[in-house]
């Protein structure tokens, strides 16, 4: 199913977004608020979307500088909710929607839902955390808005969460994807899996690979979708882009609400169609919050050509990393996803994995935890690190040491976004399980 909106021929939507960014920019100069006047002072009217760049960059300092209100672009009795950031020090950055921009938010979500295989006949498990995050509540209100049943199930408690797919007949699944992996196993291991009906997932929040998709519908088996949802707090949560089921490896991005810019983020200049850069968001259509060409430090890039789903609306790749998530190792960049990626390819490995950072030593040592899929292939566990590590060296130029455990041995994340990167300085261990 597609909406009208989405498959405008490029002309229409780009009027469509100019008048849009024209009416932004003119409730923005229009707003009682210090941080609008400073920001929009020396900033000259733009007339279409083609004269975006000369709008100013927005970046995510601006958020806490500003912590709570000072970003809002309304009075504070039209707001009717806020959500926070999950930042992981400090204060959380706090974006507020008036009941229209809760619409257009249960609007995109709505739609990303259906790019997924998503339609009124569905039973939908929400376990994206419900809360201050914008996941449980920005999905939920996509399935509502959609016409299906939504299951409020939200974060932790695995046991009961697998019950509940198998009694209420689920047909479609949004959680993080690592989170998707583990309902699976766990959902095989208690002998209910062939009992739930799933076809479809909507999964994002977290980086995630095409390894570990393909791990992930097969493990749920029977023709199961999985396909990548991507979003910000400070645009406005999941629902910026989503991936059609009918052209996996990219994702619409809802370009009458969010107008996409990829840029270089050392100059902050476009780069062509194709390359690789930092995606640039701005709101055409928020009240509460608008945002000005956001630096959203994530990395993907646009990808060419028609989609055969029908939507004309443009697609970003799968995000590549993030600016501030690279690491550096012994002077070689490295972003996590390149190693999960390599890790998820190989056929013998189940989905879970972890990178140890060693710090003890003068030089930084990696550490690849991974484990397999079948207890049965423990006897080649050596033969399959060793040819990981053959792999991971061509391909990130890294000398990485793959510790291959039984299946279960890597620690799950039960709540949130998985997390995949420890550092270890000292002799504990990082993960707790050894
Ligand atoms: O994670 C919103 C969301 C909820 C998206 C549910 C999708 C599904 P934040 O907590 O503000 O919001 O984190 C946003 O998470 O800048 C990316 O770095 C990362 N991220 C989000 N979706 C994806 C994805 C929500 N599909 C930050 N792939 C973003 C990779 C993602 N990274």
């Amino acid at each position: 199913m597609t909406f009208a909106v989405e498959t405008l021929d490029t002309d229409a939507l780009r009027t469509l977004q100019s008048e849009r960014l024209v009416d932004t920019l003119g409730r923005l100069r229009r707003a009682d608020a210090p941080y609008w006047r400073a920001k929009l002072a020396d900033v000259p009217d733009v007339t279409s979307v083609d004269e975006v760049a000369g709008l100013p960059f927005t970046v995510k300092s601006e958020f806490r500088e500003t912590f709570p209100f000072g970003m809002l672009a309304v009075p504070l009795h039209d707001v009717v909710r806020v959500h926070a950031s999950s930042g992981t020090s400090g204060k959380p950055t706090i974006v507020a929607y008036t009941s229209g921009d809760v619409d257009v938010f249960a609007e995109v979500n709505a739609r990303a839902l259906a790019c997924a295989g998503g339609g009124r006949d569905d039973i939908v498990h929400v376990a994206y955390g419900y809360g201050l995050f914008t996941g449980g509540l920005g999905l939920h209100y996509g399935v509502e808005r959609l016409g299906a049943v939504a299951v409020p199930a939200s974060g932790g408690n695995v046991a009961f969460q697998v019950g509940l797919l198998a009694d209420l007949g689920a047909t479609g699944l949004a959680c993080t994807p690592s989170f998707a992996l583990l309902l699976a196993e766990r959902a095989e291991t208690a002998g209910v899996r062939g009992t739930i009906p799933l076809r479809w997932g909507i999964h994002g929040a977290e980086p995630w690979s095409e390894g570990l998709r393909a791990k992930i519908e097969a493990a749920w088996g029977g023709g199961y979708d999985a396909c990548d949802i991507y979003g910000l707090s400070e645009i406005i949560g999941p629902g910026v882009a989503a991936e059609c089921r009918e052209n996996k490896g990219g994702m619409h991005v809802m370009e009458d609400h969010f107008l996409p810019e990829v840029v270089d983020p050392a100059t902050g200049e476009p780069v062509p169609d194709g390359t690789a850069g930092e995606l640039v968001l701005t709101t055409l259509t928020k009240w509460a919050q608008p945002v000005l060409r956001y630096r959203t430090g994530d990395i993907t890039r646009f990808l060419p050509g028609e989609c055969p789903c029908g939507r004309t609306t443009r697609r970003i790749g799968r995000l590549e990393g993030r600016a501030d998530d690279m690491l550096i190792i012994r002077g070689i960049n490295v972003y996590p996803r390149e190693i999960e990626t390599v890790l998820m390819e190989d056929p013998d490995l189940g989905g879970q994995f972890a990178i140890v950072i060693d710090r003890r030593g003068t030089l930084p040592e990696v550490e690849a935890r991974v484990e397999l899929a079948d207890e049965a292939a423990a006897v080649r566990r050596d033969t399959i690190a060793r040819r990981l590590e053959a792999r991971l060296m061509e391909t990130v130029r890294l000398r990485i040491t793959v510790h291959v455990g039984d299946p279960g041995t890597v620690p799950r994340t039960e709540m949130g976004k998985a997390k995949r990167v420890f550092e270890q300085t000292d002799d504990r261990d990082p993960l707790g399980s050894r």
